[in-house]
């Protein structure tokens, strides 16, 4: 198997519009999708250059080739919309790197794809928040990266993954790996399964209200966890949104939700002691502030009052997609031990449970932001 990537990663470096000696080349990043390498570069007299090297995740993707359409699409309005606010294009978007005969991909022999973009320097994305700042400082980036396409003609977008957060289509996906029970797993975890039927109302709520016109579609980024941000290491200030996979028509309540699911937690997405795991009120206020600061008024007050429950509905539908890849046979999401995604579903829930415990507070934490 790492023998077959490196192969196939050996071709793929040799079909890229680099320049000068390959010095080094190791996997990279915590995605759960795709596999990331970081290669560095001799130019001749000009130094080091890094590249990112993506093999995308053809499980999980069905059309890489419209996906990347999706990816130039962006980021080329990104890069416009950065340069007349005067900010750096050069490292406050993706960009891409085009292979030889310049496609934004490249097909190996193996039939997978593959896709490179330039590194961002000098700077980190990090797997837990390290302090209340940083989290507003990548709510702030998040907010700002949807008011920076909030112009993008929508209906040019791709739907990369189709209902890609309709929770109500992701509780009967799970509900139907319940009942197939593919590798015998559902008896020895009846008490997360039942969890989730127990809350069966949250999986519809957000999709309701939209159907009622209270929630408008918006182009969002649809996976805003925080390692999905690169923060300046001299600043703090959140640089670049990345991972720009998903970016798809959605709700700006999601894009908040999957940020407090994952950034929110006083632990990892993956902590297997969960008296460790709790959402943070002091990390949840810090976020509300920057993502409605970034999205600079765009947010209607319907939108804000609903925050609470995008942070919910994406850790409830989070922690059931894990819970559904465990036992459908951890066939969607990277696992690196034994029961990695039913230990991922665990945190999810108990996070749950704990909004449901603080849900006044969060409503009236959210409150404050009503009139902005
Ligand atoms: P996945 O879909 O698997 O999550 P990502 O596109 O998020 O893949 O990349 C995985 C990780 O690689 C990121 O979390 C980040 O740490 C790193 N990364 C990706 N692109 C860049 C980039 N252009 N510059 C620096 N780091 C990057
Ligand atoms: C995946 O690709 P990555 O690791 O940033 C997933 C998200 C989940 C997340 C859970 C395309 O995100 O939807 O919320 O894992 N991405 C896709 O950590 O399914
Ligand atoms: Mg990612």
């Amino acid at each position: 198997m790492a023998q077959a990537i490196r192969a196939q990663k050996g071709e793929a470096i040799a079909h890229f519009q680099y320049e000068g000696r390959l010095l080094r080349d190791i996997p990279f990043g915590n995605g759960h999708i795709n596999d990331t390498f970081l290669l560095t570069f001799e130019v001749r007299k000009m130094g080091r250059m890094k590249v990112i090297l993506q093999r995308m995740n053809k499980h999980v993707f069905e059309d890489p080739i419209l996906l990347m359409e999706n990816i130039m699409g962006i980021t080329t309005y990104l890069r416009d919309r950065i340069t007349e606010e005067g900010g750096d294009p050069d490292r406050e978007t993706l960009n891409v790197i085009p292979a030889l005969d310049g496609k934004p991909y490249y097909k190996d022999s193996f039939g997978d794809y593959w896709r490179s973009y330039v590194f961002i320097t000098d700077a980190t994305s990090y797997e837990q928040v390290e302090n209340p700042d940083q989290f507003y400082q990548s709510g702030v980036a998040f907010g700002n990266f949807q008011k920076l396409l909030a112009n993008y003609p929508a209906d040019t977008l791709y739907e990369v993954i189709k209902g890609f957060h309709d929770t109500r289509a992701r509780l009967e996906v799970f509900k139907k790996a319940v009942e197939d029970d593919v590798m015998g797993r559902a008896a020895e975890v009846k008490e997360e399964i039942q969890f989730v039927l127990d809350r069966e109302d949250v999986a519809g709520y957000l999709g309701e209200c939209q159907e009622r016109g209270e929630l408008p579609l918006r182009v969002t980024h649809n996976d805003t966890k925080l390692n999905n941000i690169m923060i300046d290491n001299k600043t703090g200030k959140g640089i670049c949104v990345i991972d720009l996979d998903t970016v798809m028509p959605g709700l700006a309540v999601n894009d908040f939700g999957d940020s407090i699911r994952f950034g929110a937690s006083t632990a990892t997405e993956d902590e297997r002691d969960l008296s460790k795991v709790s959402c943070s009120m002091e990390l949840f206020e810090a976020y509300t502030k920057g993502f409605i600061e970034g999205c600079a008024g765009k947010l209607t007050a319907r939108e804000i009052e609903l925050l609470p429950m995008g942070a919910k509905t994406m850790t409830y539908e989070c922690g059931m997609r894990f819970l559904t890849d465990y036992l459908q046979g951890d066939v969607y999401f990277k696992i690196h031990r034994e029961g990695h995604n039913l230990d991922r579903c665990r945190t999810q829930f108990k996070l749950v449970k704990d909004m449901e415990d603080k849900w006044e507070q969060m409503k009236e934490i959210v409150a404050k932001y009503y009139d902005n």
